[in-house]
């Protein structure tokens, strides 16, 4: 055991810089590059007819065209991105719409507190209302500096950094609002319903 302390101390802690072991989750190693993380071959999504539909559990439901998104305000977040798979990519560089206020726009009535994301290519993943409330999480519709490129979720996809990465969608063209929660593509085949990295919530029952 001795050995392997002192290699983790020569070249730190599972590939993290020194003085961030406490950004990275248990179980995650730190990659520098961003992976492509995809079920199935990037959608071609025309911005003409794209739209992001806001309905369920509203007061009155909502789609906005590309040209209607553009005008809302728009922040930057610094996030730290986990995927299940377990890499951690830190200080990921977003802009867009914080997700405050496509609830706002959306109006979900006091009995919602889940939604589920709907995506062009099929996917979908559910998360608790409250975790869209916090000031990290956006809609996001660059990355790094540039346009978000087409394999990363473009036009548009949700960043919650305080979730493993298969709840940020990619390509989103919906946003459910429910009553009850409700599994998406990989909580249906057993991760988790919440996925809290911190928590090591990777899998259904495991923690
Ligand atoms: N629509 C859609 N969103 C998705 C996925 C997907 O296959 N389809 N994969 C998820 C997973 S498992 C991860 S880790 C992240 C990866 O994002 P990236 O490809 O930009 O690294 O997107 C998530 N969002
Ligand atoms: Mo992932």
């Amino acid at each position: 055991m001795e050995v392997f302390r002192q290699v983790a101390a020569a070249f730190g802690r599972r590939g993290v810089p020194k003085g961030m072991e406490d950004r990275v989750p248990p179980g995650q190693y730190v990659t520098p590059k961003m992976p492509v993380m995809s079920m199935w071959p990037t959608p071609h999504i025309d911005l003409a007819t794209w739209r992001l539909r806001l309905f369920g559990e509203v007061e009155r439901e909502t789609e906005l065209t590309w040209a209607e998104w553009e005008t809302l305000a728009q922040i930057e977040v610094t996030a730290d991105f986990h995927c299940v798979t377990q890499w951690s990519r830190l200080n990921v560089g977003w802009e867009g719409v914080p997700a405050s206020r496509v609830l706002e726009l959306a109006q979900p009535k006091a009995s919602a507190r889940f939604v589920m994301l709907h995506c062009y290519d099929g996917y979908a993943a559910n998360i608790d209302i409250d975790a869209l409330r916090s000031p990290d999480v956006l809609f996001a519709h660059r990355m790094d500096g540039a346009p978000l490129e087409g394999q990363h979720g473009g036009p548009l996809r949700l960043v919650v950094p305080s979730r493993y990465g298969w709840k940020s969608a990619k390509w989103v063209s919906g946003v459910e609002f429910l009553t009850e929660d409700s599994p998406g593509f990989w909580e249906e085949l057993g991760y988790h319903m919440r996925g809290d990295p911190w928590r090591e919530e990777r899998f259904r029952g495991w923690r």
